[in-house]
């Protein structure tokens, strides 16, 4: 017998409703906290939601689910647009890249840009603890991504004249961990009124047989960050949009934690979403091999939408044009420019995100009570993806950028074939390269350097390196 108090109506009601009162094993032995804490967590849950996620389980079968239509998909082509640098071909006609270039950065000067740095991710594949953003990546100053990308902002604004409002994404799992890092670094110079940490939502895990919910820890429902598409909501929920409206932002642009090479805010992308006068303007490189973990945009119909790299047939994924090129080769790196006003139109349409599930290792108390930590998949796990929007933009613009100039993920740890942090920093240090010989600056090729996010320019580099030489390591 126990004197615990019960869960309160209808909370118990909901969890009996769908079978889920397992949840509440061990609530007569919990302590007053650790029960608040479950019952906060069980009153958090949207049950209905949870209802759906169990139907959309339960219809799912990998082989054969596909978000978008087969058909829809045969008949799809990589769209056009410009490249960035060298102008070209556009839905909206021909573009000069200096006239992007100038009516991006009228839009900067203005105050009329916004961004929001998608944070919600850990570094545990990373094998580190804590946010990805304080992993240290800088090649010589080991600066973390934080550094780096808020410095960037940081310097763009300045030279502006201008604040550019940021927004960060956080998730439950790095939001206490990411405030407490900025704070410690002083926001990187950035205006602290001008920054806004937003933190997204979680979604519950659902094992894969009996689609129950699982427990993590006795007081603890096993739950993960609902994707990056949860942003919409999320920053709904903070205002957000209300926030950048405030401030002037008509444009946001939005870029992941995990790539330092990321230039969202590049004035010839945004002239060129401008000009095309796109809701959603999104950068891509060139997809070269089939087997690279990138989406492709495709476009049939005037629509236009993001394919998920797990959601291609492997036939499609490798179909070449005469040209030798793939078929679908408009990698997305996830770096995108949304109209504000498309985005409150998005937040108002229900269910503009989908949701995606995908089979997981999920770490849960088994019959004993044990932390269980499965080699295997035991569940699935969901999430909302950002360009899904795509396809109720009314006008969406794909912008080609060279994957050495823009495109360098951190996603592996040391020693993995791809997107480690090694292969990142050649990356930045291949990028510096090119600057200095571009300025006229002479650097030995095995001297590695590394570009503050304070050089923008040739001129920066110059002025920084009066004797026009290099000879050993260091940061420009
Ligand atoms: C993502 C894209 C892929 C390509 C690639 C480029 C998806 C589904 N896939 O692949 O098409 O553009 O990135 O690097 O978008 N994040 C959150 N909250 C979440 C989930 C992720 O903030 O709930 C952040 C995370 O911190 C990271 C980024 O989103 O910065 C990408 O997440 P990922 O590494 O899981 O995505 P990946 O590599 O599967």
């Amino acid at each position: 017998m126990t004197d615990a108090p019960q869960l309160p109506e209808p909370l118990a009601q909901q969890l009996t409703d769908l079978g889920q009162q397992r949840l509440l094993a061990h609530w007569a032995q919990l302590e007053p906290a650790a029960r608040d804490r479950l019952h906060r967590q069980l009153a958090g849950i949207d049950w209905p939601q949870v209802a759906g996620m169990r139907q959309l389980a339960a219809s799912h079968d990998t082989a054969a689910a596909l978000p978008v239509d087969a058909a829809w998909l045969r008949a799809a082509n990589t769209p056009a647009g410009p490249r960035l640098r060298t102008g070209g071909p556009s839905p909206a006609g021909p573009l000069a890249a200096s006239e992007a270039a100038d009516r991006g950065a009228a839009l900067l000067a203005s105050g009329g840009a916004g961004v929001v740095l998608v944070a919600g991710g850990q570094a545990s594949r990373l094998r580190c603890e804590g946010p990805k953003g304080i992993y240290p990546v800088g090649p010589v100053s080991q600066a973390s991504l934080f550094e780096l990308l808020l410095g960037r902002v940081r310097e763009i604004a300045a030279r502006s004249g201008r604040p550019i409002p940021l927004a960060i994404m956080t998730s439950s799992a790095t939001d206490h961990d990411t405030r407490a890092f900025l704070s410690e670094h002083a926001f990187f110079g950035l205006q602290p009124e001008h920054v806004l940490i937003f933190q997204q939502g979680d979604l519950p895990a659902l094992a894969l047989e009996s689609l129950d919910l699982l427990l993590d820890a006795p007081d603890h429902v096993a739950v993960a960050p609902d994707g990056h598409g949860g942003l919409l909501a999320a920053l709904v929920a903070a205002s957000g949009l209300d926030w950048f409206a405030e401030r002037g932002v008509e444009h946001v642009a939005t870029f992941q934690v995990d790539n330092p090479l990321a230039m969202p805010l590049d004035p010839e992308f945004l002239g060129y979403h401008l000009l095309a006068d796109a809701e959603f303007s999104t950068q891509v490189v060139e997809k070269q091999q089939p087997a690279e973990r990138v989406g492709v945009v495709a476009e049939h119909d005037g629509v236009h939408r993001v394919i998920e790299y797990s959601d291609l047939s492997d036939e499609l994924a490798a179909a070449r044009g005469p040209d030798g090129r793939l078929h679908l080769r408009a990698g997305s790196i996830a770096v995108h420019a949304f109209a504000l006003a498309f985005l409150r139109r998005a937040a108002a349409a229900p269910d503009s995100l989908p949701l995606h599930l995908a089979r997981k290792a999920v770490a849960c108390l088994d019959g004993t009570g044990q932390l269980h930590r499965p080699a295997a998949a035991n569940a699935f796990k969901f999430e909302r993806f950002i360009f899904d929007l795509m396809p109720f933009a009314r006008r969406v613009l794909t912008v080609e950028i060279e994957a050495a100039e823009g495109f360098a993920p951190l996603k592996n740890p040391p020693g993995a074939a791809a997107d480690a942090p090694e292969h990142v920093q050649a990356a930045m240090n291949a990028q510096a390269h090119r600057r200095c010989a571009e300025a006229g600056v002479a650097v030995a090729d095995e001297v590695v350097i590394e570009l503050s996010p304070a050089v923008l320019t040739a001129d920066d580099i110059r002025q920084r390196v009066p004797s026009g030489r290099i000879e050993s390591p260091r940061v420009i």
